[in-house]
């Protein structure tokens, strides 16, 4: 497929944007600077980024909690992202939720639940409202392998099927869940689109570390759904580069395999590699794209961190009861 410079520069510069999101959001974290927690999403950006560009106004989002920066690619400010994680009131849940929190309902997105799989019927909601709308919009609903061994993703997706609902289903197949590989709680070898015909379904499987390849799958896919077909599940298959949180020492796992993902399965480098051998971009320019945006995560990070920390009071305030 023939591509314009033009969208071929915005995709790179918003998986750059997420991936240095999520290595800010990690190098902040090791000097004390976030309260809780993270689950850092560094490696697994382009599965995110390569299937988000295809959404369009109206769409609605159940992101997951990794790759949490992915927000920005639906024009959710880092600035607002990071008061989030930081527990500001500037932040998208005015600093009660944190980091599983980046919800905005003014972009369509739904926001997600700590108890995993537990918000993919949320999702599937939302595609019934759609579909009882006629539009032609549709759900985005990312999950990961482990959460895919859950009683409500089984519910959520036979429902989704059986209605034929709007709803493109993506796994982030990262193989591990906390540490456990996908593999030895799976029989199978595609545990998104293995189970996809089941349901009656489309599926497709991708290389998560290829964007190019991530977005002409989910375009496939998206069109299909847009379609009026049913749901489909489109399934990236990915590496989780850190540990399952920061300070998590992956003992678990041999560091051989994880260094041979980041070498070679780097989205970022893929990218940069396919843009130059193309002509879509100079080394300088991509230098700059890099400056410009450390300075961008850099004033977003004084934003949070100047913006007013969420009080105890603030636990009782935007409750419905
Ligand atoms: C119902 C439920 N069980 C356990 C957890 C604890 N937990 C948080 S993240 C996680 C791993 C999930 O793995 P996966 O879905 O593959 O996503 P990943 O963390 O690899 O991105 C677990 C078990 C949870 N949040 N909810």
């Amino acid at each position: 497929m023939a591509y314009s410079k033009e969208f071929i520069t915005d995709l790179y510069r918003k998986l750059l944007g997420t991936r240095l999101s999520e290595e800010k959001l990690v190098a902040i974290y090791k000097e004390g600077r976030v309260p809780g927690h993270i689950h850092s999403g560094v490696g697994q950006e382009a599965t995110h980024v390569g299937t988000l560009v295809t959404s369009k106004e109206g769409d609605y989002f159940k992101l997951a909690h990794r790759v949490v920066s992915i927000s920005s690619v639906l024009g959710v400010p880092f600035s607002k992202i990071y008061a989030e994680i930081l527990g500001r009131q500037d932040g998208n849940s005015r600093g009660g939720g944190g980091v599983n929190h980046i919800a905005d309902f003014s972009k369509g997105i739904l926001g997600m639940s700590g108890t995993l799989g537990c918000d993919m019927p949320f999702a599937v909601g939302a595609a019934y409202k759609l579909k009882l709308e006629k539009k032609d919009n549709i759900v985005y609903c990312y999950y990961g392998d482990g959460t895919s061994n859950r009683g409500p993703v089984h519910e959520a997706m036979n429902w989704a099927a059986a209605w034929k609902l709007p709803i493109l289903f993506v796994m982030d197949n990262n193989q591990w869940a906390i540490s456990t590989c996908i593999y030895e709680s799976t029989a199978i070898e595609n545990p998104g689109a293995d189970r996809a015909a089941a349901y009656g379904m489309a599926s497709k499987v991708v290389d998560g570390t290829d964007v190019m390849a991530v977005y002409e799958a989910a375009k496939e896919l998206s069109e299909y759904v847009r379609a009026g077909n049913g749901p489909a599940i489109l399934e990236a298959k990915n590496y989780r580069w850190r540990g399952h949180f920061e300070g998590d020492q992956c003992k678990y796992r041999d560091p051989a395999i994880t260094e041979k993902w980041q070498k070679k399965r780097n989205c970022v480098k893929r990218m940069e590699n396919y843009m130059l051998e193309n002509d879509f971009i100079t080394e300088d320019e991509i230098k700059t794209m890099y400056e410009e945006i450390d300075a961008e995560l850099n004033a977003a990070v004084d934003f949070a961190e100047a913006s007013p920390k969420a009080t105890a009071e603030d636990l009782f305030n935007n409750i419905f009861a």
